[in-house]
C-alpha cells in the first residue's frame, strides 16, 4: 500500500484494523464513511464489531456506539455493528435488514434525516459532539490531504468535526479517482452565509481533496476490498410501463414549452425502476442531458457512455460488479464526465432549486389528495428512510414520484384514502405515476386531485372502493377543502393488519 500512503507521518499510523478499532471508545459518536454501498469503510467496523462480540461474551451488554454515515452502507458495517447490537443511534439513512430488524423491534434509535441537513447539523451543535471520524479513502497525499473514494457523503465534515481521525486506505479503489471529486469549502454558519457559486452541474466550485489534520490521525489501516456489489434485476413490465409514462409526460412538456429539449437536470433515487427510466430515457428522443443527483447507479454510466447524458454530478456511486469493473477500467473519460461532491452540495436546496433539478423518486404509498410516504410500513415500521428525496422533491423544477400501483402480491393498494405517514407533503408532489398512468397534480385544489390520482394511477381492483370512499367523503365531511371520513381514513390499512389484504 506504501504508493497510496506518500504521507511519512501518516505511514507511521500504519496498523491493524482490531489495533485501530480498540481505539475507538464504547458510548462514542463515530462518523463514519459511507454512501449507497460505496467508500464505506470495510475492515475497521467488522474488528469492531468483533470486538463488541467478545466482550458481550465476557459480560459487557454495553458496549454501543452511536453511528453516523452518509446514507446506506453495506453488510460489512450496518450489518456487522447491528448483528451484535452495537449501534445505539443511527442517523441519517439505511437500508441495511439487521438494522431495520432492530430499529423496528425497538432496539435501535434511528434519526432518519433529509441528507442535506446532516453535515449543517453537525456544524450547529444539533446532534451532539463526534468523537471519532472512520473514513474510507483512495490515497493519502504527501501534505496529509486525501483522495476521497467512491462516496464523499458526509466526510468532509467528519473530518473536520471529529476529535480523532482513522483512516482505511483502500487500494481496490481506482487511483484514477484522483481529480474525480470536487469538495467545497465555502460553507459557514449563518449568519455569515454566501451563495453557493454553482449554476451549472459541471462547474468545479471546491477542491479535488479533503483536508485532514495529520495530528488527529490515530490509525491507518490498508485494505483491498470492492465495494458492495448492487445488482439490478433487468427492467420488469411494471417498471418499463412507469418508465414510458414518464418519458411521455417530459415529451408532452417540451412541446409545451415547459422544458427545453435537452431538458432540466436529471435527480433519480436507488432501485429497480430508477434504473428502468435511466434505460427509457437512454433509448428516449432526449439529447445532451445532464444529472445533478445524489447516486450515480448503472443506468446513468450507461447513459454517459453513449452520449446521451452530457454530464453527471453526485455524491456517490451505487454500481453492480460488472459497471463497477467498466468504471475502473474506464475511469479517464468518466473524470471528464462525473463530479463526485458532499452530499450538502449535491442535495442543496439552493442549487436543486437554482438548476431547477427534475426529480425521480421511488414512494412506498400515496394517498389520494398527493401525500406521499416513503419510509414506513404501515404506519410504525421504517423501511429505509427519507434520504435525498425530501431535498430534491421540495426544491426541485418537477417532483416525480413512481410506484407499482400494488404491492404484496395485490394485496396492498399504494393508492390509499390517507397515507400512514408523511414524508412528502401534498405540497411537495407534483407528479404520481404507477403502471396504470400519470396524474399531474400542479395547480390542482385538493378536491380536483382526488379522482385524478384514483383514475390515472389506482389498480382497477381498488379503483371502486376508492372512488366510493371519495363520493362518501364529498357527502359526509366536516368540511370540503381536502374531505375525509375521519374513522374510514386509515382503516384500509388496519384491515390489512388484520386480515392480510386491504
Ligand atoms: O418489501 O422487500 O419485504 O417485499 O416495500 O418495495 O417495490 O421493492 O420498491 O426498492 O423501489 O423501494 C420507497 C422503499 C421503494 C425506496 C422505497 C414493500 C415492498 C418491499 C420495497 P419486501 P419495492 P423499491 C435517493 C432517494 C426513500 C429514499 C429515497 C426508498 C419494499 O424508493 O427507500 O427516495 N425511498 N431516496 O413489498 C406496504 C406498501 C408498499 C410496501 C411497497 N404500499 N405497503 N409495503 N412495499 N409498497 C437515494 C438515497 O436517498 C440514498
Amino acid at each position: 500500500p506504501t504508493d497510496r500512503i506518500q504521507c511519512p507521518a501518516l505511514q507511521a499510523k500504519l496498523m491493524s484494523a482490531r489495533e485501530a478499532a480498540a481505539l475507538i471508545p464504547s458510548g462514542a459518536n463515530v462518523g463514519m464513511s459511507g454512501f449507497t454501498g460505496a467508500g464505506y469503510p470495510k475492515a475497521v467496523p467488522q474488528a469492531l464489531a468483533e470486538l463488541m462480540a467478545e466482550r458481550r461474551a465476557a459480560g459487557d451488554a454495553q458496549f454501543r456506539i452511536g453511528l453516523w454515515t452518509g446514507a446506506s452502507t453495506a453488510p460489512e458495517l450496518d450489518g456487522a455493528l447491528a448483528r451484535v447490537e452495537g449501534i445505539d443511534r443511527r442517523l441519517p439513512y439505511q437500508s441495511d435488514p439487521t438494522c431495520r430488524k432492530l430499529i423496528n423491534a425497538g432496539k435501535m434509535y434511528y434519526t432518519d434525516m433529509h441528507l442535506s441537513h446532516v453535515a449543517q447539523a453537525a456544524w450547529f451543535g444539533f446532534l451532539g459532539k463526534l468523537d471519532v471520524a472512520v473514513v474510507e479513502v483512495a490515497g493519502i497525499l504527501p501534505d496529509g490531504r486525501l483522495v476521497p473514494s467512491s462516496s464523499v457523503g458526509n466526510n468532509k465534515t467528519w473530518l473536520d468535526q471529529a476529535d480523532k481521525i482513522i483512516l482505511e486506505v483502500n487500494t481496490w479503489q481506482s487511483a484514477g479517482l484522483a481529480g474525480m471529486h470536487d469538495i467545497y469549502y465555502g460553507t459557514r454558519l449563518p449568519p455569515h452565509r454566501k451563495p453557493i457559486p454553482l449554476t451549472d452541474p459541471s462547474d468545479r466550485i471546491g477542491e479535488p481533496y479533503l483536508r485532514c489534520d495529520p495530528s488527529k490521525v490515530i490509525a491507518v489501516v490498508h485494505t483491498h476490498q470492492a465495494d458492495r456489489n448492487t445488482s439490478f434485476s433487468p427492467p420488469d413490465p411494471v417498471s418499463e410501463q412507469i418508465a414510458g409514462h414518464i418519458i411521455d409526460f417530459l415529451q408532452h412538456e417540451v412541446a409545451q414549452g415547459r422544458l427545453p429539449k435537452e431538458l432540466l437536470p436529471l435527480q433519480s433515487g436507488v432501485g429497480n425502476i430508477a434504473n428502468a427510466v435511466l434505460a427509457g430515457l437512454n433509448r428516449g428522443p432526449f439529447d445532451h442531458l445532464t444529472a445533478y443527483t445524489e447516486v450515480l447507479q448503472d443506468g446513468m454510466l450507461d447513459m454517459l457512455r453513449s452520449g446521451k447524458l452530457r454530464f453527471a454530478s453526485a455524491t456517490a456511486l451505487s454500481l453492480s460488479a460488472e459497471a463497477a469493473a467498466d468504471f475502473n477500467a474506464n475511469i479517464d473519460h468518466y473524470r471528464e464526465r462525473i463530479v463526485l461532491r458532499p452530499q450538502e452540495i449535491s442535495n442543496h436546496p439552493e442549487l436543486v432549486r437554482r438548476l431547477g433539478v427534475i426529480a425521480m423518486n421511488g414512494m412506498i404509498e400515496a394517498d389520494i389528495y398527493g401525500n406521499v410516504n416513503s419510509t414506513h410500513i404501515m404506519g410504525s415500521g421504517i423501511m429505509n428512510g427519507i434520504g435525498g428525496s425530501g431535498d430534491f422533491a421540495r426544491n426541485g423544477y418537477l417532483s416525480i414520484f413512481m410506484t407499482p400501483s400494488l404491492a404484496k402480491d395485490g394485496a396492498i393498494s399504494c393508492i390509499v384514502p390517507m397515507v400512514s405517514h408523511v414524508d412528502h407533503t401534498e405540497h411537495d408532489v407534483q407528479i404520481i405515476v404507477t403502471e396504470q398512468g400519470l396524474a399531474d397534480l400542479r395547480g390542482l385544489a385538493p378536491r380536483q386531485r382526488a379522482p385524478l390520482i384514483v383514475e390515472r394511477c389506482a389498480h382497477p381492483s381498488f379503483r371502486p372502493q376508492l372512488l366510493d370512499y371519495i363520493e362518501r367523503a364529498n357527502q359526509g365531511a366536516p368540511s370540503l377543502h381536502t374531505p375525509h371520513l375521519l374513522e374510514e381514513a386509515l382503516s384500509w390499512h388496519v384491515r390489512y393488519l388484520r386480515t392480510g389484504h386491504m
